[in-house]
């Protein structure tokens, strides 16, 4: 961890009528669950949402009158950037764990895939970002794993009632060329790494080192407005757009 804030893009997962019922209380509400990202310029390539089954989360109302579900910690940092109706304020719309939430129909920016789901990783830390994480599994190593995982362990989806249709339709996306590892960087080093689960945290650290720098630097992007330009240059103007179009935020913890 750095010194100063962290700056984070929040993504915009819209939940799909109807919410679970643990929503309810949204009413007709937009609803959305928010994941930090330090990597605007993948969501290109999202196929899934995650959330952690027994963490606990909210959800509240923001100044705009629209629902967000986090944790309550990243809600309380919220209140103090601006995102509700008065400062230091949560108003809180109901109480969740992760279990209430999954199997949710979401849709998210930029992705190729018109519907994607909330699924469970075990690995999702509690005192970081919001607590919701959206998936890449191209770009991403832990993604990758857990999206793995699920895909080849049918009791793994019928312990948290996911649907086969949830997970197997969805494969990582090719949205950015690097160098060394290809366009299916995550699924690449992976592989190279031997890394068996999600649980493999040691291999998987030693993963995502691999492929930050180099990816970050000489990555290339394969789709959406700036093919063919690298990804040190667009991140900004990916991240910008979103912006603009109200399916992401800034937020800093
Ligand atoms: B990143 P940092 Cl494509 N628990 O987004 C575990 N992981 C979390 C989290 C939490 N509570 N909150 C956010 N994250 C993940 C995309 C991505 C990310 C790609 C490649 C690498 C990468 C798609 N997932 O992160 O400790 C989120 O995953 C590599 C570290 O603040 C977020 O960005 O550096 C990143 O970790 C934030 O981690």
């Amino acid at each position: 961890e750095g010194v100063g804030p962290q700056e984070y893009t929040l993504i915009k997962m819209k939940a799909v009528q109807p919410y679970p019922e643990k929503l309810s209380k949204a009413g007709k509400k937009p609803v959305f669950l928010v994941a930090a990202t330090l990597r605007p310029e993948t969501m290109y390539g999202q196929t899934n949402c995650w959330v952690r089954p027994d963490m606990a989360y909210i959800a509240f109302e923001t100044g705009d009158g629209e629902i967000f579900v986090c944790t309550e910690r990243a809600a309380r940092n919220m209140s103090y950037q601006g995102f509700t109706k008065e400062n230091a304020v949560v108003p809180i719309v109901a109480k969740l764990i992760g279990q209430d939430i999954l199997g949710m129909a979401l849709q998210a920016p930029l992705t190729a895939y018109k519907t994607i789901y909330t699924l469970p990783m075990l690995t999702i830390k509690p005192d970081k970002g919001t607590g919701v994480v959206t998936s890449v599994p191209s770009d991403a190593p832990d993604d990758f794993a857990a999206l793995r995982d699920l895909k080849n362990k049918a009791p793994f989806r019928e312990k948290y009632n996911i649907k086969d249709d949830m997970v197997i339709p969805y494969d990582p996306v090719p949205i950015i060329d690097v160098p060394s590892f290809g366009n299916l960087c995550a699924v690449t080093v992976c592989e190279q790494l031997k890394i068996k689960s999600q649980n493999d945290k040691d291999k998987l650290q030693e993963a995502k080192e691999k492929v930050y720098l180099e990816g970050f630097y000489k990555g290339v992007m394969l789709v959406g407005a700036y093919k063919g330009q690298k990804v040190q240059d667009v991140k900004k103007q990916v991240q910008g757009e979103m912006i603009a179009k109200k399916e992401a935020v800034l937020y800093m913890e």
